[in-house]
């Protein structure tokens, strides 16, 4: 079944938790990003284990590969079970993200091509498709494609072998759930449940639909 993962992207960190708390019944992970930790910090972790649900650490990880290893081990440190780094960074820096996950029996998945309109403006042209491979080379263990372009999630599919694929901008940025969920491993969302007035309700119904 494709997984339904919480983007928490709350700045509250009372609402935050209370809001995927009420969640958590029908989401298979929670995904934490630069919203949330900069407002409650990275130990944010320790309140969410709770719910018993992966912990995704989305920093879209993006430096020399010094830095990201350093990033990535504050990460898998604080209880976070997922990192999230961008691939355009090349093979030795999505390199130290994967070996640090590695070390700490986490999961890496690496940013092949962004949801917005803006990430057409240099992620197509080929350079999504060569992020793909060197994510499949580097021993990731999947990747991020998105929602809003369906066809370009299924042809980064065929480069990925047996990669996972997360899939965020279904709801809030006009990717229709239904168009992608069969292709893909995991439907990332946000707004569209966190704004709901009954976030709880909204994640329930994003459940059935993507089974
Ligand atoms: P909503 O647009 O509110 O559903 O949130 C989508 C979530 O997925 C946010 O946390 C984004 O930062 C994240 N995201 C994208 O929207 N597009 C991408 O290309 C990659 C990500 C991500 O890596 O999760």
């Amino acid at each position: 079944m494709t997984a339904l993962i919480l983007a928490l992207d709350v700045t509250d960190k009372t609402k935050a938790i209370a809001i995927a708390t009420r969640c958590a019944p029908h989401i298979d992970a929670v995904k934490v990003g630069y919203p949330l930790v900069l407002s409650a910090g990275l130990l944010v972790a320790e309140e969410l284990a709770d719910l018993d649900l992966p912990l995704i650490a989305d920093f879209k990880v993006a430096d020399i590969p010094n830095t990201s290893r350093l990033i990535a081990e504050e990460v898998f440190t604080s209880g976070y079970d997922t990192l999230i780094c961008q691939g355009f960074t090349g093979r030795d820096s999505v390199t130290a993200c994967v070996e640090v996950a590695r070390e700490y029996g986490g999961d890496c998945f690496v940013v092949t091509e962004m949801s917005h309109p803006g990430a057409t403006e240099f992620f197509h042209g080929g350079i999504a498709e060569r992020i793909a491979v060197l994510a499949k080379e580097c021993d990731a263990d999947g990747i991020i494609a998105p929602a809003t372009r369906p066809d370009r999630v299924a042809s980064l599919k065929l480069l990925i072998g047996d990669l996972k694929i997360y899939s965020p901008g279904v709801g809030a940025q006009g990717g229709d759930i239904s168009a992608i969920a069969s292709i893909v491993d995991g439907i990332i969302i946000g707004r569209a449940i966190y704004d709901a007035e009954d976030p709880g309700e909204v994640a329930l119904q994003f459940a059935g639909i993507r089974q």
